[in-house]
């Protein structure tokens, strides 16, 4: 029996251990579903405090619920630990640490990097090694297979390697884990059985793709799909502008074409840690192979110019109060990244205080989902949304449409509104 033979047989039987390297929003919902299919999980945090946390049974993650981790507890299924010398213990290793981009938008490979050399030193013959951090094309066979391979243990018969990128949409209660289908790519045809072989009691639909390259460009074009299309959108905000004509009227008219259309909205800019972030790990890949994406460089331009797009619109309302933006109140309604969310990464009114600030604006906000903002070493509290709040605002910009704000208390109190949402003309209810 071949070494694969025999972990597919391991996983058959669900006599399998899986290390889950990263355990954040990809990979405790992860460890969670590979323990409900009979699978024991042990999971690898460098943060002490999260490792000190799941052995209490506690939750870091909003799409974890404490039941979830308490019956993943049960009968010592799910241990965690910061000790990177016990990873020779998996049979399985997933890797699900961050791919962030570094300040000049070159991918940060550092967090795949040290888990590769990490598993380097600890690597022993009947392992399979799975990258699911987004990045670019290359990475698992140009970056983590000669890091494992150095350990002089060769890839498809004493070890196994591939890539299975992370579909997580945080937030998202129809799609979770399970049953969002998974992409997986081998680094050879017994990579791919493997990892599939191991994946299969955890998650209903699996998609084998032919390489690890093409893994990993499946979840670029995801990503670089919506950057383009929002691009796209926030151009129509600007044409519509400048035709004096409502984009969001004429959004939700093509919106009814049955076929052949995909409605995307309009908004204050691209947040969040996928979006902003993905389509650079093609570009700057591309960039290095002498070829320019330039429609993922063009939307990215779009995207990033609408905060300065908005704060003309706030510089427009002060002007018909006679009012300079020195000086003027300006209360910033929302400042999450999208609506309903807590995560204030890449948020564009993180932009929008910058701009409006930077003009010597007042500026206060309100966002009942982020109480504190943590924002270029200043420290800002949300203010309680109250009428005589409004009333002090000189111009509300709402940035981002949360359901659990009172909208009727802001088009009834304030002196002007720019909605970059449109959540006015949505609603005549406190929701969007
Ligand atoms: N946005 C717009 N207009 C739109 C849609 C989004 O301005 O029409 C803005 C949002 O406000 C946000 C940013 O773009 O600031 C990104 O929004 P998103 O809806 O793409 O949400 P994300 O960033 O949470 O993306 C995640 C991604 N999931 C993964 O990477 C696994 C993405 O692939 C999903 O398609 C997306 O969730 C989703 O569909 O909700």
């Amino acid at each position: 029996m071949t070494r694969a033979d025999e972990l597919i047989a391991k996983a058959d039987q669900r006599d399998l251990l899986f290390g889950i390297i990263g355990l954040g929003y990809v990979g405790l919902p992860l460890a969670v579903e590979l323990i409900k299919a009979g699978y024991r999980v042990l999971g690898f945090d460098v943060d002490p405090k999260v490792v000190a946390g799941l052995e209490r049974g506690e939750s870091h993650v909003k799409d974890v619920s404490h039941e979830d981790l308490q019956q993943a507890r049960a009968d010592d299924r799910l241990r965690a630990t910061t000790d990177m010398s016990r990873l020779r213990e998996p049979d399985v290793i997933s890797i699900c640490v961050p791919t962030p981009l570094s300040k000049f938008k070159d991918p940060d490979m550092s967090y795949i990097q040290s888990a590769g050399r990490a598993l380097t030193k600890t690597l022993r013959a009947g392992q399979i090694v799975i990258l699911e951090s987004t990045t670019y094309p290359g990475t698992t066979r140009e970056i983590l297979l000669p890091e494992l391979e150095s350990s002089g243990l060769s890839v498809g018969t004493d070890f196994f390697l591939a890539f299975s990128p992370e579909r997580v949409d945080p937030g998202n209660t129809t799609y979770q884990t399970r049953n969002t289908p998974k992409v997986v790519g081998g680094i050879t045809p017994d990579c791919l059985r493997v990892a599939m072989a191991c994946y299969q009691p955890a998650i209903d639909t699996l998609v084998p793709v032919s390489t690890t390259e093409a893994a990993e460009l499946v979840k670029l074009l995801e990503n670089t799909f919506r950057s383009v299309n929002i691009g796209l959108a926030n151009e129509m905000a600007i044409v519509c502008d400048k035709l004096g004509v409502d984009v969001w009227e004429v959004i939700d008219a093509a919106a009814t074409k049955p076929f052949g259309f995909m409605r995307f909205l309009p908004g204050p800019g691209l947040g969040g840690h996928c979006i902003p972030i993905d389509p650079h790990y093609l570009a700057w890949k591309m960039r290095g192979l002498n070829y320019k994406t330039r429609f993922v460089d063009l939307a990215g331009e779009v995207n990033t110019e609408m905060p300065l797009f908005w704060i003309r619109k706030v510089t427009d309302q002060l002007n018909i109060q006679s009012k300079s933006v020195r000086g003027a109140n300006v209360l910033v309604l929302g400042v999450a990244y999208k609506r309903d969310v807590e995560d204030i990464r890449e948020s564009p009114a993180l932009d929008i205080i910058n701009l409006l600030e930077g003009q010597g604006a007042e500026v206060r906000y309100h966002d009942p989902n982020v109480p504190e903002l943590n924002h270029d070493g200043k420290v800002y509290r949300s203010v309680t949304l109250t009428p005589d709040e409004v009333r002090h605002a000189d111009c509300v910009i709402i940035v981002t449409d949360h359901t659990n704000v009172d909208y009727d208390l802001v088009r009834q109190n304030a002196k002007s509104v720019v909605d970059t949402r449109n959540v006015l003309g949505r609603t005549s209810s406190t929701s969007p």
